[in-house]
């Protein structure tokens, strides 16, 4: 339930927003809200969110949307940085990360999952199946592998061409920023890109929230690394009475912020969606500003009501959104540098 003080400081939030004095837009602001709806993160959410819409338009539920949404980029043989594809570890491994949170504040989860093409759906078996919220590495294979998934080789003919490339140097400095123009000279063998997490929050047509987040994580990583995707409350976190938040870009930075948590706690204290991920952001620059030039970390929000808003620390960033109005819209993210 929300305090008093906190709808009276979102009252002034908004009225600030709109230049007006707090208790006049308390007394005329009619309470809209824009559901359903699916955002999620870079340009290949466009597709996913298409999927998602899908569940959402029929009043499907948000976290049978965001799973949906999500197994379009796992399942998209182009995209070297989300389920099968994806990029190795410095060894050679696809090593897969998801999680997946309701409305309700179940989550589940799978880090370093080898050989299942939907980590989603088996973070989603975690959820609903077991009485934990994470499961890793053999114990995640040996649970998906229980609950009939089919075992197949992640490791796609244009990806080990890529890792093979990346063995010749075998540089081992993960770069995270090379959307931005002035990194281009860090792009990897045949341009590829070496990081794009897919994360999506729906508001459901009952007004319910959810969220996925699945990824390959870092190109060419240290066997064993995982990110902040599949970890709740960094790469992504959900409260039904607030909204929803998931991140994408460098996932330590990410962890040590608690980043996706950190940006619905500022929804509820008040902050718009966009506001919250900018602070969110500018707490990553304030506790490592050197490391924070250098690459990217972005943030995206949903709020309750439908609002939505992201930042990034770099340029590049986009996010897609779907609603009845319009089904394929992209939009740039804002950003500090
Ligand atoms: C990770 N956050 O493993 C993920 C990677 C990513 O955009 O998002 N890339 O750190």
């Amino acid at each position: 339930m929300r305090s008093r003080r906190n709808f009276i400081k979102q009252s002034i939030f908004g009225a600030a927003a709109l230049g007006v004095a707090p208790s006049l837009v308390q007394a005329s602001t009619k309470r809209v809200v824009t559901k359903p709806i699916v955002i999620s993160t870079w340009d290949f959410g466009v597709a996913a969110n298409q999927a998602a819409w899908k569940v959402l338009s029929k009043n499907g539920k948000a976290i049978d949307a965001v799973e949906q949404g999500v197994r379009v980029a796992e399942s998209d043989l182009d995209n070297p940085t989300v389920g099968k594809g994806g990029y190795p570890d410095r060894d050679g491994h696809v090593t897969l990360d998801a999680c997946i949170m309701d409305d309700q504040g179940n989550c589940g989860s799978v880090a370093a999952l080898e050989h299942i093409a939907h980590p989603i759906s088996v973070a989603r078996l975690v959820m609903e199946k077991t009485p934990h919220v994470m499961l890793v590495g053999e114990g995640a294979l040996q649970f998906a592998l229980e609950q009939g998934f089919e075992q197949e080789n992640l490791l796609i003919p244009s990806s080990e061409k890529a890792w093979k490339e990346w063995l010749k140097e075998k540089k081992y400095k993960p770069i995270m920023n090379i959307e931005n123009k002035s990194f281009q000279t860090e792009r990897l063998p045949g341009n590829q890109y070496n990081h794009d997490t897919i994360g999506m929050l729906a508001l459901d047509a009952d007004g319910n929230l959810s969220g996925a987040c699945t990824t390959s994580g870092m190109a060419f990583k240290m066997r064993g690394r995982v990110g902040d995707s599949p970890i709740i409350g960094a790469g992504l976190y959900v409260d039904n009475e607030v909204g929803g938040a998931t991140s994408t870009g460098v996932g330590e930075e990410v962890i040590r912020t608690v980043g996706s948590f950190l940006v619905v706690e500022l929804m509820r204290q008040g902050y718009s969606p966009e506001a919250a991920c900018k602070e969110a952001v500018e707490r990553i620059i304030k506790k490592k500003p050197a490391i924070a030039k250098e690459i990217q970390v972005g943030f995206l929000a949903l709020n309750k009501k439908g609002e939505y808003g992201s930042y990034a620390l770099q340029s590049g960033f986009t996010y897609a959104v779907c609603t009845k109005e319009k089904q394929d819209l992209l939009i740039k993210g804002k950003h500090i540098y």
